[in-house]
């Protein structure tokens, strides 16, 4: 039995780290390089490991102490007199320091200070050469730090072990959401990002990081359903988007005062007609001018992102919201229809889509979408292109309010548009003419049939 003390070893010149974890206890069995406690510095984190396999008889440090080069911070009890970091006695702690294997990882992390550099890539990690060349006192044992990160860099917070690990997946460490300590990326985290990315889970698979899974029956009663096919797919189809197009939304308000006065001295006619008139196939008519003028608000991009598709017809989408799900049935060749033909295909549509009577032909091969929360409530939102068309308009709910004429308030209805577009095909400039257009095709309904 002999008892070594291990201190903090060179660590590039930090001053004054601070100590913020402590890995082991008293009484706990450790293996050489086994990280002891975790350093922090203003430029890394960096893990102090046993240079000796034996039993912790004494820890000298606590949690947020300062400490600098040479600072004792345990006392280790070692059964055959010392077994260094190489598990030889007397050996030279510089080998085991640049030595590509380790012993097995503890609580997520472990001293390989080879594998750290490389992967941080930085070259001011602390120089594990530097702690080796000063060799250490009689019954002293110096480690060679463990970097962990770069503490004001952003980098991930993880131990070598884990890194290594990562690296061999091929995994962004920065990426993985570390449930450890202050947020260290453990080797389960890793593995549970594995796991999701070949899942095709909640993560992308695309190295973005996946929301970790919460027990959430620990802060109380929860009820688990099983969702609908419909939702999946929306939720699947949203998160393509999400991730495939660079959005932008545009925001404007159209003067509809004269449009509902003329809409709502209609209504006898439609009643007579077995329709309702809303505002929306005015809407649609108005994007189907505003598609002819523009056509690449009706274009696609194609897959290899060298050719645009430019569509030599006019078939718009409406979202329609239905207790199953949302659903969008196509209105085809809506500029070629008149208002009263889309007032009867937007409810028979609409009908047939909360009967879940939707043809997949009837949802297909639209070219703009327009998503209606007019009935619903709201001043605007932003709503999520749906590829590979390249744009949508969000519709909210129109109000009267008083508007600044030139000489006073008058009362006007104006209805909020929210335009949503690909910014890879669409840029403001064209974004903000359409709309523009819209609000003056909306503002003065004369203008649909010029
Ligand atoms: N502002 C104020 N009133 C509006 C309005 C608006 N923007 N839009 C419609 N209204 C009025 C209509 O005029 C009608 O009132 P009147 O009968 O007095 O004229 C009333 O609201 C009901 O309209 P409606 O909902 O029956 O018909 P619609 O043509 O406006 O909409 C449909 C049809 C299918 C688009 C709509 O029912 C729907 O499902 N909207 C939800 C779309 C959705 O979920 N989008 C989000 C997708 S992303 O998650």
């Amino acid at each position: 039995m002999a008892k070594q003390q291990v201190t903090v070893p060179d660590i590039g010149g930090a001053e004054g780290a601070e100590v913020i974890e402590l890995l082991v206890a008293v009484g706990d069995e450790v293996v050489a390089d086994q990280g002891l406690l975790v350093l922090e510095s203003d430029k890394a984190s960096m893990e102090i490991p046993s240079t000796v396999a034996g039993t912790v008889v004494e820890l000298l440090v606590s949690e947020g102490q300062q400490l600098a080069e040479g600072a004792p911070v345990a006392v280790i009890e070692t059964a055959d007199g010392g077994a260094d970091a190489t598990g030889q006695p007397g050996g030279d702690p510089a080998v085991a320091a640049d030595e590509e294997e380790a012993p097995p990882p503890t609580r997520g992390v472990a001293p390989e200070i080879a594998d750290t550099e490389a992967a941080a890539g930085t070259g001011d990690a602390p120089a594990a050469t530097g702690a080796a060349a000063t060799p250490p006192h009689p019954g002293e044992a110096r480690a060679a730090p463990a970097r962990l990160e770069a503490a004001s860099g952003g980098g991930a917070y993880a131990g070598p072990a884990v890194r290594k690990l990562a690296r061999e997946f091929g995994v962004p460490l920065q990426q993985v959401s570390g449930s450890g300590p202050r947020g260290r990326v453990l080797k389960e985290d890793l593995q549970q990002y594995v796991k999701q990315a070949l899942s095709g889970g909640t993560g992308s698979g695309a190295g973005i990081p996946a929301i970790p899974e919460i027990d959430f029956s620990r802060f109380g009663e929860v009820e688990v359903t099983q969702r609908s096919k419909l939702d999946k797919l929306t939720a699947a189809n949203m998160q393509r988007s999400w991730l495939n197009v660079p959005h932008v939304t545009q925001f404007d308000e159209a003067d509809i005062t004269e449009l509902e006065a003329f809409r709502q001295g209609l209504k006898g006619e439609a009643g007579q007609r077995g329709t309702r008139l809303t505002p929306l196939p005015f809407i649609l008519k108005a994007c189907a001018v505003a598609l002819r003028e523009q056509p690449k608000f009706a274009s696609s991009l194609a897959a290899n992102g060298e050719q645009l598709v430019y569509k030599r017809y006019t078939h718009i989408g409406m979202a329609v919201d239905t207790p199953a799900g949302l659903m969008v049935p196509v209105i085809r060749d809506v500029d070629r229809k008149s208002v009263w033909e889309l007032a009867a295909e937007v409810l028979a549509l609409a009908d047939k889509a909360r009967e879940r009577k939707l043809t997949p032909a009837e949802m297909q091969g639209g070219c703009f979408t327009v998503s209606s929360l007019g009935t619903i409530g709201g001043n605007g939102f932003t709503p999520i292109v749906n590829p590979p068309e390249v744009g949508i308009l969000g519709v909210s709910r129109a109000a009267t309010r008083p508007v600044w004429d030139g000489q006073g308030f008058v009362p006007r209805t104006l209805l909020p548009l929210a335009l949503s577009y690909d910014h890879r095909v669409i840029n403001g400039g064209d974004g903000g003419r359409f709309l523009t257009r819209l609000v003056a095709l909306l503002g003065d309904i004369r203008r649909l049939v010029m």
